[in-house]
């Protein structure tokens, strides 16, 4: 590849007033935009284990009341970018939040699509369009693109979630904003009952729900129980994981960030080729090892990762006697919406 002329190489005089003009030469850094074989990229490889920032997280509980914080959110930034973006890769933004017994985070909506992954406690609920979303460990509930949704707590112990946004790239796009609002009516609950097996909707067809979110929460009962099955009845299967979806076609359960949960069987180790999407891992139940770029992370339960893309993916079941069940989050639907996704085998 030819070496390419340097911004010095050019006289001070034509510099000054190329930028006079609002005027930049492409070609000094057309290799810092598209560099040879692989892109350049931010994101590393970063842990962030549940035991080191629980203790943070419930000290922001005694230092910050809900009224002075609106979400009580300890952002899990990814160095890479820098703290202040609050990215965890370039589209995927993570956050535990914290909600007290008692306390209430009031109604918004906004532009960046969410979803909770609830990571302790029990007793509180999101209200996402006035359906009532109880929240247990391990159920991840949707709360898409200009949707309200508040969140409460009638129970009696902390509950911490973990929140995925596609906030970074929404923002990039100079699209993200909030509108508040007032408390809902909760007009709904239970509608992932409707959707509880494969093969079975609501019918007729033409009386569908039309909604582009028909199912919101995804119990964690149900997907466990579902990967649970295909673990006994396919030993030969090489990855037991299962995509969170829009129940009445199949197709990514958001747009932009995809999701899945996976288990890795007793003493299992599972080699995920190089794709381009960076992914987010964080560990329900179990414990598991998270390999890439030379680096491993042991995650324990509740513990979450970023891996960032164009790297080899090793993950293994730390225990030779349970099951170890991760959640994934990626931007994998983006990627090929844009067309620019790559598996690398
Ligand atoms: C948001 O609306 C929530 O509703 C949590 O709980 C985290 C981070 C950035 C922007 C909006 C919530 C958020 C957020």
């Amino acid at each position: 590849m030819n070496e390419l002329g340097r911004l010095e190489d050019l006289p001070e005089d034509y510099r000054a007033a190329l930028t006079k003009k609002n005027l930049v030469p492409l070609w000094p850094s057309l290799r810092a935009v598209l560099p040879p074989g692989k892109p350049a990229i931010r994101t590393q490889p970063t842990c962030w284990p549940y035991q080191g920032l629980r203790p943070l997280l419930m000290r922001a509980g005694e230092l910050t009341p809900i009224e002075k914080a609106e979400r009580r959110v300890l952002v899990l930034a990814n160095p890479g970018h820098g703290l202040e973006k609050m990215q965890a890769s370039s589209t995927i933004y993570l956050g535990m939040q914290l909600l007290q017994p008692g306390e209430w985070a009031p109604s918004h909506r906004h532009t960046p699509n969410a979803v909770r992954m609830i990571v302790e406690g029990e007793g509180a609920y999101t209200t996402v369009e006035g359906e009532k979303c109880p929240m247990s460990r391990g159920d991840l509930i949707l709360t898409p693109t200009g949707m309200w949704h508040e969140h409460g707590h009638d129970g009696n112990e902390p509950v911490v979630w973990l929140d995925v946004l596609d906030l970074p790239i929404v923002y990039y796009c100079e699209a993200s904003y909030v509108t508040e609002g007032k408390a809902q009516t909760v007009t709904t609950e239970g509608v992932d009952r409707d959707y509880r097996r494969g093969g079975v909707l609501p019918s007729p067809m033409f009386a569908r729900s039309r909604s582009t979110f028909p199912m919101l929460r995804y119990p964690w009962a149900d997907v466990r129980g579902t990967l649970e099955s295909i673990a006994a009845r396919r030993p030969e299967i090489e990855a037991v994981q299962v995509a969170y979806v829009n129940p009445e076609n199949g197709h990514d359960c958001q747009r932009i960030l995809g999701y899945s949960a996976l288990m890795l069987r007793p003493g299992e180790r599972l080699n995920l080729p190089a794709r381009s999407t960076a992914m987010v891992f964080h560990q329900i139940e179990g414990a598991a090892s998270v390999g890439a770029a030379g680096i491993e992370f042991a995650l324990d339960a509740a513990d979450t990762c970023c891996i960032p893309g164009y790297a080899p993916i090793t993950l293994a079941n730390r225990s030779s006697e349970r099951p170890a069940f991760i959640f994934i989050a990626d931007d994998a639907p983006l990627q090929k919406k844009l067309g620019v996704y790559e598996i690398r085998n």
